[in-house]
């Protein structure tokens, strides 16, 4: 499975990168020197490669005696609205993640029904720009066989998460990557930390695990996942709640 997910993301990435490349190129085809060494076959094709494996490496994983002992919360501790409140009183039993936007199938799915399939567990270090970092294990179903479910449009782009809380200005919390994270083996919706459901201070019922990157694009408390062609529409347009209100980098990588 991981070797299918690395090759199909493979070629998804080759497919955006190679065109937004051309695009930049195009710019700069004037100046022949530059043209020169751009469009040496083997510098493009070994760039190209290099960047693309860079980006599906692996995040490291660590040993079960690794995990630390407690893994804080940071950001909203609990979304605290009525309609959040009334979800985890029923046990999230009535709580419908839903996939749409540019997809052919849109899907609205249960958590009992994201538990029954194929889990992927995982032992990280999350890494928060404030200053601290704790080591988990995960346990979730990888982002990209719920991507094939919903059957992602030529033109998708990005996927945008929604979540349940509103942050600070009471705006609320999203985040996006592309295609290129979303089918990397490791980026999982996650509903148990450490063989536990996930708690409210962690994100109950789901969050984001996007391994490469920092804490902030984890998003928690998942409502929605949204397929764009781009983030320009989306809240302040920078593709992030972060990244709209203090210019956080959209590309978090580690
Ligand atoms: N919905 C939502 N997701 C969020 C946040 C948030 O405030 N709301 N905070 C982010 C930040 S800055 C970090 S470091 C991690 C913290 O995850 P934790 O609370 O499980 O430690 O969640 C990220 N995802
Ligand atoms: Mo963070």
């Amino acid at each position: 499975m991981s070797i299918i997910m690395t090759r199909r993301s493979l070629v998804t990435g080759l497919g955006v990168s190679a065109a937004g490349l051309l695009t930049g190129c195009d710019q700069l085809a004037e100046h022949d020197v530059v043209r020169a060494a751009l469009f040496s076959a083997e510098n493009f094709h070994e760039w190209t490669q290099r960047s693309l494996m860079d980006r599906n490496a692996l995040a490291r994983e660590y040993r079960p005696d690794q995990v630390s002992p407690f893994f804080r919360s940071n950001g909203t501790r609990n979304p605290n609205t009525e309609s959040y409140k009334a979800l985890w009183r029923g046990g999230f039993a009535d709580w419908r993640l839903k996939v749409d936007g540019l997809v052919a199938r849109p899907l609205s799915l249960s958590l009992s029904h994201l538990m029954s399939a194929p889990a992927r567990e995982q032992i990280t270090r999350h890494d928060c720009v404030e200053g601290w970092s704790a080591i988990g294990k995960w346990r979730g179903v990888p982002l990209g066989p719920v991507l094939k479910q919903a059957g992602l449009s030529g033109n998708a782009r990005y996927l945008v998460f929604h979540c349940a809380d509103k942050y600070r200005g009471n705006l609320p919390y999203y985040e996006s990557i592309d295609l290129v994270d979303a089918f990397h083996p490791q980026t999982m919706l996650a509903y148990a930390l450490n063989d536990a459901p996930l708690k409210i201070s962690n994100g109950a019922p789901l969050r984001l695990r996007v391994e490469r990157h920092l804490g902030y694009k984890h998003a928690k408390y998942l409502m929605r996942i949204e397929a764009v062609n781009s983030l320009a529409d989306i809240y302040g347009g920078k593709g992030g709640y972060w990244e709209d209100k203090a210019g956080y980098e959209w590309y978090a990588g580690i």
